[in-house]
């Protein structure tokens, strides 16, 4: 369980608290993966189409024995149980849940289903001001 690795969390459609919290307890309960820390869950306006409610934001701190495409697909899974549906998505529109990985390790990936760190972290508020609460940022 060493790598160290950051989910970056949100939800603007449901009950958004209590999907980030089951989402999040779904994260820990599998075996290889143990949940560190989670972030405050941060009010913030969509990016991204009109029309879309605002969001809640979190993050966590996570240590898995995971590879990354392994954690990636549990990340997915966790998502689709809590009624993620991504084929009826326009891009970057509502959604129950997301789940993006935003570093894991000191690793560089850049495969088509899967780019860490996260490309567009850094510039966004809502994946920023999260990470600060648990006083971590991005190299
Ligand atoms: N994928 C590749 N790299 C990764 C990664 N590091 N983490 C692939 C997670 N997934 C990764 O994901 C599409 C595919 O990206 C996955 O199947 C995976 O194979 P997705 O969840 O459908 O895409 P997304 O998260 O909508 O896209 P993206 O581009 O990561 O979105 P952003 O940039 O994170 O924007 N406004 C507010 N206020 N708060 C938000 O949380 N989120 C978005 C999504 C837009 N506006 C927002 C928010
Ligand atoms: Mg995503």
């Amino acid at each position: 369980m060493d790598e160290r690795v950051f989910i970056g969390i949100g939800s603007n459609l449901g009950p958004r608290h209590a999907t980030i919290h089951a989402g999040v307890r779904d994260l820990d309960t599998h075996a290889a993966i143990r949940v560190v820390r989670l972030s405050l869950l941060i009010e913030t306006d969509p990016i991204g189409p009109p029309g879309q409610g605002p969001y809640l934001n979190a993050a966590c701190e996570v240590r898995t024995s995971l590879g990354p495409e392994g954690l990636l697909e549990e990340m997915l899974r966790v998502e689709r149980r809590h009624g993620r549906e991504r084929p009826h998505e326009q891009r970057w529109g509502a959604r129950t849940l997301d789940l993006d990985l935003l570093e894991f390790g000191d690793r560089r990936i850049e495969k088509p289903g899967l780019i860490v760190p996260h490309p567009r972290m850094r510039r966004r508020e809502f994946v920023l001001a999260p990470l600060r609460s648990i006083g971590w940022r991005p190299a």
